[in-house]
């Protein structure tokens, strides 16, 4: 069983978010999302519009998504990939080059982003609806 693994807020869900998960599900037969928790967003410095359990909930609710867990640290990832003998990890290549230093634990594969979409997008043009 090719077991794939891939990290992210995934706030306001969009198409471009399910893009990456369609994509990271085809390479393997597991697909877990390592979500990054309320408490971690602030440490990257990003506010969300829908809480860690709403966010979860969402994600679970997708067909290529079988395991969601909490993502609280940056340095939570190798041992993670051990813990759930994890044999790809995927993310958008805005991360290109970032995570080059877990091809020793598994495969790294850099998805182009769906271009024109993502959650900044979203909340500026809602923000023009008055
Ligand atoms: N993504 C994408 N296309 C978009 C928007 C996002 O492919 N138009 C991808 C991102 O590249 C990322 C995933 O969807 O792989 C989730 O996006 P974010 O929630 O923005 O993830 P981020 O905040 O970058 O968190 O430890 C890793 C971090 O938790 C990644």
């Amino acid at each position: 069983m090719i077991k794939v693994i891939t990290y992210g807020t995934f706030d306001l869900l969009h198409y471009g978010h399910i893009n990456l998960l369609k994509r990271a599900k085809s390479l393997g037969d597991y697909l877990i999302v390592g979500l990054s928790t309320d408490e971690f967003n602030i440490i990257k410095g990003k506010t969300c519009y829908f809480s860690y359990d709403e966010r979860k909930k969402l994600i679970e609710a997708i067909r290529y998504v079988d395991l969601v867990i909490p993502e609280k640290t940056w340095e939570q990832k190798i041992s993670d990939i051990k813990e759930y003998k994890i044999d790809i990890l995927v993310m958008g290549d805005d991360w290109e080059g970032k995570f080059d230093y877990l091809k020793k634990y598994c495969k790294v594969i850099y998805f182009p982003r769906t271009p024109e979409i993502s959650t900044s997008q979203i909340k500026y043009d809602l923000s023009l609806v008055k």
